[in-house]
């Protein structure tokens, strides 16, 4: 039986494509994303708060389990906020470097040149903490299930990232961990984990970036088809 909460609508109309069209457009798409790089060095110039709303209104599009949407964003402009979040992740970032971290990962992060001073905590315009509901609230405050929330918060967060790249800002993922210290400085219940912090901004003028390459497409796909019959 149908969930009477959820009747079933027509499908808003996909855009017939024909095939010469679906190359031109998916191929222009992987350029355009191919073009974001993970940025460390920020524009303090202020971005309209209506530019983050309409990101995180698309990021929250994204598929989920059961529907639960299990994501909250926090998106942080005022100074002292950034201040507090930037010390708080300073201290688990020196912990980071300076001994919790092994050496073979220290190794594997040295060619970004990655160290625990995090300026781009207060000089980026945007903070976006994500956090992951562990558990759901339903419209009477019971406490209900959620599925698949990993994978759900993760695929949201693929599509704030291309709507923040979509409007020309620059992005970084930012892991300090442990990060619980979000959930506290920005007073998020106790049914919410951190998930993310993303910056975001313009990029400062000038900025360099390690010269990484992505992987071609052989090493990360397989395609299994049709056998021809002849
Ligand atoms: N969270 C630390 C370390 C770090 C870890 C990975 I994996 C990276 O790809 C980059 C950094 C930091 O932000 O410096």
């Amino acid at each position: 039986m149908t969930d009477p909460a959820f009747p079933f609508i027509a499908l808003n109309p996909y855009p017939d494509y024909d095939a010469a069209a679906m190359v031109e457009r998916s191929r222009e798409f992987a350029a355009w994303l191919d073009k974001r790089r993970t940025v460390r060095d920020y524009d303090p110039e202020p971005v309209p708060r209506e530019v983050i709303e309409s990101c995180i209104r698309a990021a929250g599009t994204a598929p989920s389990g059961a529907n639960r949407q299990p994501w909250h964003f926090v998106a942080v402009s005022d100074p002292t906020t950034k201040s507090k979040i930037r010390e708080a992740a300073e201290v688990e970032e020196r912990a980071f470097y300076d001994g919790r971290a092994p050496q073979a990962w220290l190794d594997a992060l040295a060619p970004l040149g990655t160290d625990s001073n995090k300026p781009f905590l207060e000089v980026a315009p945007w903070l976006i903490a994500v956090f992951l509901e562990k558990q759901g609230i339903d419209a009477e405050r019971r406490t209900i299930k959620n599925y698949y929330s990993p994978e759900s918060v993760g695929i949201a967060v693929g599509f704030l990232l291309g709507a923040l790249h979509n409007a020309g800002l620059a992005t970084l993922t930012h892991t300090p961990s442990p990060m619980g210290f979000l959930r506290d400085i920005l007073q998020r219940p106790k049914n919410e984990r951190a998930y993310l912090l993303i910056v975001t901004g313009k990029p400062a003028p000038d900025t360099q970036v390690p010269d990484i390459q992505r992987k071609p497409l052989t090493d990360i796909a397989t395609f299994v088809e049709t056998k021809s019959s002849t």
